[in-house]
């Protein structure tokens, strides 16, 4: 900040200035036509799971309707979401990804 002038005096901060970031989720939805492959092939590619935990968040999705599949900031999010909604629309799947506040 600007450096104080004669006869006046600075109190530092007692706590570095930072913020957490506010984290959001990235949610996978169930549909009647994307192939069981192709989500599985989705959490590997853009969401770094190995085939088990990928196997194991397709089936929660495909069981309970909808399912998380990874937590991040706010930028990440949005370009996970993204990425694997351009990735489904390429391959003509009606795949939907969407991301919330935690
Ligand atoms: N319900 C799909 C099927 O039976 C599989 C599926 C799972 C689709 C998860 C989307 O997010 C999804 N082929």
């Amino acid at each position: 900040g600007d450096s104080p002038g004669r006869g006046t005096s600075v109190i530092a901060r007692t706590k570095p200035k930072i913020k957490k970031p506010s984290l959001y989720r990235v949610l996978l939805l169930n549909d009647d036509y994307t192939p069981m492959e192709f989500v599985i092939h989705i959490l590997e590619r853009f969401l770094q799971k190995d085939r088990e935990a990928a196997t194991r968040i397709m089936l929660h999705v495909h069981n309970h309707g909808v399912g998380e599949c990874g937590i991040f900031t706010y930028e990440v999010a949005e370009t996970k979401v993204t990425q694997v909604m351009d990735f489904s629309r390429q391959h003509q799947h009606p795949l939907q990804c969407v991301m919330e506040k935690k």
